[in-house]
């Protein structure tokens, strides 16, 4: 790319976990990076600064409830790459607010697409589609053909900017590819996710600083990925001859409860589970203290009790694979908490 002008990327959701990871990604392969996010109250700087990449993006606004910000920036900037990964992405609270969910999830890349027909055709499309798309499956290993059986708003709003994706490619000729990635976590994940709430606090317990962790439903099966190896699966789908939809996920998948005892085995501490459904509860072997508990108020109104995708596509077309072990994500998840706190974790 040296003789020739910078590409120009868009990545919307850019303060979110992987639009952080991405803004990275991007900059090392020398574009120009427009990093837009909606106007908030809070910080949405800390993953920027994370990464130390503040001052090498371009920050601006962009909000995918309004057609004129998407307008504004797409003709300013004649984008070579769009990467929408703006997203209400809390599968729990599109329960709550499922029309506000469905505007940005469903209409707001409606809004975009509509905006790259008219106003800048060559531009490639990149749209964060979800493996809960796939839902209530009886498929062992989720695929590119697996049928879809949405399971909360979350998922019926994805499913709807799937298709739409995929009618703009076929109608329009537009370059536009779907990532259907499973769950990706890393010390950027939000703290109401999961993993990211385990691993905090956990950490929290093992520094006396909380005495324990409640949970929802910790029978539900994950195909748990790290988030920067699937950062670089967006570009390469990008700079592939033909648009095309992959699935992004590690072929192997771990429950909740898994997931708790790797993270207190990590901290050193030994726990034993006791209990069944909302009384089952995790104690410390040492001194019996209660650390896991079980709280309805976690439980969705639909769960989605099982994923596991196959990545065989991704490995053909892109040379795409995994690179980063379950086991060694939680321990770059653990280290940067640790840290979080001023502790040296060694
Ligand atoms: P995230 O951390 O929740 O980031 C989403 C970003 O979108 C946030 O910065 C959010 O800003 C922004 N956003 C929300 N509504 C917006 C609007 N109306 N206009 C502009 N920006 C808006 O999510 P993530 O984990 O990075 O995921 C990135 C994308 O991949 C999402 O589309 C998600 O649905 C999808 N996805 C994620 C996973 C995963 O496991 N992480 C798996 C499959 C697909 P606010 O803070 O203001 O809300
Ligand atoms: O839940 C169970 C919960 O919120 C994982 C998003 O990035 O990945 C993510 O969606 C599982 C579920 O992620 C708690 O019921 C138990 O079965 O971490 P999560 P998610 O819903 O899988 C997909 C691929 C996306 O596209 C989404 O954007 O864990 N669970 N107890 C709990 N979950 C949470 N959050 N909190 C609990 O206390």
């Amino acid at each position: 790319m040296s003789n020739s002008r910078k590409k120009i990327a868009l990545v919307t959701g850019a303060s979110g976990q992987d639009g952080a990871y991405l803004c990275e990604f991007l900059l090392k392969k020398k574009y120009k990076v427009i990093a837009a996010d909606r106007r908030s109250a809070r910080n949405t700087n800390w993953r920027f600064q994370f990464l130390n990449i503040e001052k090498n993006i371009i920050k601006e606004e962009i909000d995918l409830s309004d057609l004129g910000s998407i307008v504004k920036l797409c003709k300013e900037y004649k984008f070579d790459e769009v990467y929408n990964l703006a997203a209400q992405s809390f599968v729990k609270s599109s329960f709550t607010s499922p029309m506000s969910t469905s505007d940005i999830n469903s209409m707001g890349v409606l809004r975009l697409l509509e905006t790259i027909r008219y106003f800048s055709k060559k531009t490639k499309f990149y749209q964060a589609s979800t493996s809960e798309m796939f839902g209530n499956i009886n498929k062992k290993l989720q695929d590119e053909t697996t049928l879809f059986y949405p399971r909360s708003p979350y998922a019926v709003s994805k499913i709807f900017a799937h298709h739409m994706v995929k009618n703009y490619r076929d109608s329009y000729g537009l370059f536009a590819c779907c990532g259907i990635l499973f769950n990706h976590e890393s010390p950027l994940r939000g703290e109401e996710f999961v993993t990211r709430k385990i691993i905090k606090q956990a950490t929290e317990v093992s520094l006396g600083l909380r005495k324990n962790i409640l949970l929802g439903n910790i029978y539900s099966k994950r195909d748990w990925g790290f988030a920067k190896d699937y950062v670089e699966a967006m570009w390469l789908m990008l700079q592939q001859k033909k648009p095309d939809d992959y699935v992004i996920a590690t072929e192997k998948n771990t429950s909740i409860k898994e997931f708790v005892n790797k993270v207190f085995k990590l901290l050193n501490l030994d726990i034993v589970w006791k209990g069944k459904g909302v009384n089952e509860i995790a104690v410390l072997k040492k001194n019996k203290q209660t650390v896991v508990k079980i709280d309805k108020k976690f439980f969705r109104p639909a769960e989605v009790e099982f994923l596991k995708g196959s990545y065989k596509k991704a490995k053909k077309k892109l040379g795409w694979s995994p690179k980063t072990s379950l086991d060694e994500m939680i321990k770059i998840m653990l280290k940067a908490e640790l840290n979080n706190y001023n502790f040296n974790n060694k």
